[in-house]
């Protein structure tokens, strides 16, 4: 079993749109979930690097597929956030667009980070995300993010709802808690991006067509 390096990871790419992807081969780990849930801000904790993946108070702040590599045909996404309702219509729609192109079309995209923010967790479109990655035989880790704003109590009693929930969803849905503020979870995250990374096929790249 390989531990990949994830302070290697760099930048790839910005795009507005699959079409502006590279090759869809390898695997991609997305980091998806509701606006200011926290995504930016767990890349940067899992690679240990201060601003890999651009961090905001204002939620909308990502809002173009940004790819990172952490070695190669092993990427990890940072998507554009849902759900959040002051945007102006037009972005919202084009960016809701690229989001759901890139989780239908994207083959190689097959493991799931859904990031949720602990007081708030499982509102319908983090329910429709999760439902969606089962049903695409994608797996998926909900972290509950922003744990340092709970006492140890109330955070335990949040991770049992929300793994309970989880069940619901008749997949393979694992739930951890995580906090990019004082670093928790991140060896949960960790393990769980090494085992995809390790047993999961992957794409293979179409060979360009040569001329006998
Ligand atoms: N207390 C605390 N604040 C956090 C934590 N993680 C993120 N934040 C704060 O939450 C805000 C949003 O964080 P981002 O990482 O930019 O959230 P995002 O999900 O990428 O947001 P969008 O790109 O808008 O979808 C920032 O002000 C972060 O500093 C955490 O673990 N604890
Ligand atoms: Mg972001």
């Amino acid at each position: 079993m390989t531990n990949w390096n994830y302070q290697l990871t760099h930048f790839v790419t910005s795009a507005p749109d699959i079409r502006h992807l590279p090759a869809d081969s390898g695997i991609e780990v997305a980091f998806a979930g509701r606006s200011n849930a926290g995504k930016s801000s767990a890349l940067n904790t899992l690679t240990n690097q201060r601003n890999l993946a651009r961090t905001s108070k204002t939620p909308g702040r990502t809002q173009l597929i940004n790819l990172f590599e952490v070695a190669e045909g092993k990427r990890l996404v940072d998507l554009p956030g849902y759900g959040y309702a002051e945007v102006p219509e037009e972005m919202k729609r084009k960016w809701q667009q690229a989001l759901g192109e890139y989780l239908q079309m994207r083959h190689c995209l097959q493991g799931l980070v859904v990031l949720m923010d602990i007081r708030h967790p499982m509102k319908d479109l983090d329910q429709q995300m999760v439902a969606w990655a089962v049903d695409s035989h994608i797996p998926v880790l909900v972290l509950l993010t922003k744990a340092d704003k709970l006492a140890s109590g109330a955070r335990k009693k949040q991770l049992n709802l929300v793994r309970e929930a989880a069940i619901a969803f008749n997949g393979d849905v694992e739930v951890e808690i995580f906090s990019s503020l004082k670093k928790m979870g991140v060896d949960k995250l960790r393990n769980k991006l090494d085992s995809w990374f390790n047993d999961l096929p992957g794409i293979v790249a179409e060979e360009p067509e040569t001329e006998a």
